[in-house]
């Protein structure tokens, strides 16, 4: 048996020395390692035999399994190295996916930089509110109907006795008393409040949690045309050129009056068309600030006056980009498909 192992050995060795490929080192293993390999049924053997030999043989295996082993690794290595590597600079390169900013990152930055521009400050507030801040002094009397515009998350927790149930905000109106009350009542401001809102709805055209930019202009003096003047800025420097917008009479409990802002179609340019139908497409709602509004926050009604806007900011890129988006769910999904063509 010693000269049965020995002999597997020494023959393995100079095989080892002879092999010049990867595919030759293979083989060799095979006949020595393998299955039915030389070295493995010797190794059977050692359970036939008397236990006196049995130990002086084992330690045999052993030595003699080690001893080749590190020699296939050795002589692996010597062929990898020898293994010329083909590398052809004229294979065009794999390319990496490039990620970039979310669109509505996009759009929020792009949104802030035109109102800055003339003067307007970037303000965030929180985004759990008080109903009081969302509602209260907005001039929503407690229960009005209206309030059941904006269908509320409310939050489960204890109602504060000055400023009523706690909720996620569904509008960035609620920055407008918090802007006021942060300059203690002292105009002039001029602020864009852009933020993340909340509201109970899901279909193609709402999400549950959308964004809104809210402007909002307070000073002596201060009437429509410096409304329609602050849209038709955005408008031009936002869309294109050409682009102007157009006031429609509304309801909002906390501006009087009330519009819908609507902006010029850029397929038809205002004549009617497939996608407009009448030449405007509706970009959100606006108004002159509501004396009592003006009031909650600790303004003089009767000294200054204000506007307000408030658009929600998909919508908005989505129609400067001219998005066929259809369904406004998508934006978050996470989907590639949808996200690398945005
Ligand atoms: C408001 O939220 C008022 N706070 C706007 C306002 C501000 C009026 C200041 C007057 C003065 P409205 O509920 O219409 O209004 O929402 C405004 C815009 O938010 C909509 O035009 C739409 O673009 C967007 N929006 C509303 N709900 C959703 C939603 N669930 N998903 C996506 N966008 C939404």
């Amino acid at each position: 048996m010693r000269e049965l192992v020995n002999n597997i050995k020494n023959q393995a060795i100079a095989s080892l020395s002879d092999a010049s490929s990867l595919s030759e080192l293979e083989i060799l293993r095979i006949d020595i390692f393998g299955r039915s390999g030389k070295f493995t049924l010797a190794s059977k053997e050692l359970k036939n035999l008397k236990p006196e030999e049995k130990k002086e043989i084992g330690i045999l295996i052993n030595e003699t399994k080690n001893t080749l082993e590190t020699l296939f690794i050795e002589k692996k290595n010597e062929l990898e190295s020898n293994v010329r590597v083909w590398f052809d600079p004229t294979i065009p390169a794999i390319k990496r996916p490039q990620g970039r900013l979310h669109m509505i990152t996009r759009a929020i930055d792009e949104i802030s930089s035109v109102f800055e521009k003339i003067g307007f400050t970037r303000t965030r507030y929180p985004e759990v509110e008080w109903d009081y801040y969302a509602f209260g002094a907005l001039n929503f009397p407690k229960n009005h109907p209206a309030r059941d515009d904006w269908e509320t998350f409310f939050i489960d927790e204890k109602d504060s006795p000055k400023y009523g149930p706690m909720l996620l905000t569904p509008h960035t109106s609620s920055g407008q008393i918090r802007e006021m009350e942060r300059l203690k009542g002292k105009p002039p401001i001029r602020m864009i409040n852009l933020a993340k809102t909340y509201r109970r709805q899901s279909d193609a055209s709402h999400i549950p949690m959308f964004h809104q930019f809210e402007g909002m202009v307070v000073d002596k003096d201060i009437s429509v045309v410096n409304l329609k003047g602050t849209l038709d800025y955005f408008a031009s420097n936002f869309f294109g050129k050409e682009r102007v917008t157009r006031l429609r009479p509304y309801h909002f409990q906390f501006t009087e009056p009330s519009f819908e802002v609507d902006i010029s179609c850029n397929v038809c340019k205002g004549s009617g068309c497939k996608l407009c139908k009448e030449g405007w497409l509706e970009l959100g709602g606006a108004g002159m600030i509501h004396p009592n509004v003006l009031k909650a926050g600790g303004i003089d009604p009767n000294v200054y006056s204000g506007f307000a806007f408030g658009w929600g900011v998909e919508r908005t890129y989505m129609m400067k980009e001219g998005l066929a988006v259809p369904d406004i769910r998508l934006l978050y999904s996470s989907d590639l498909r949808v996200l690398s063509q945005l």
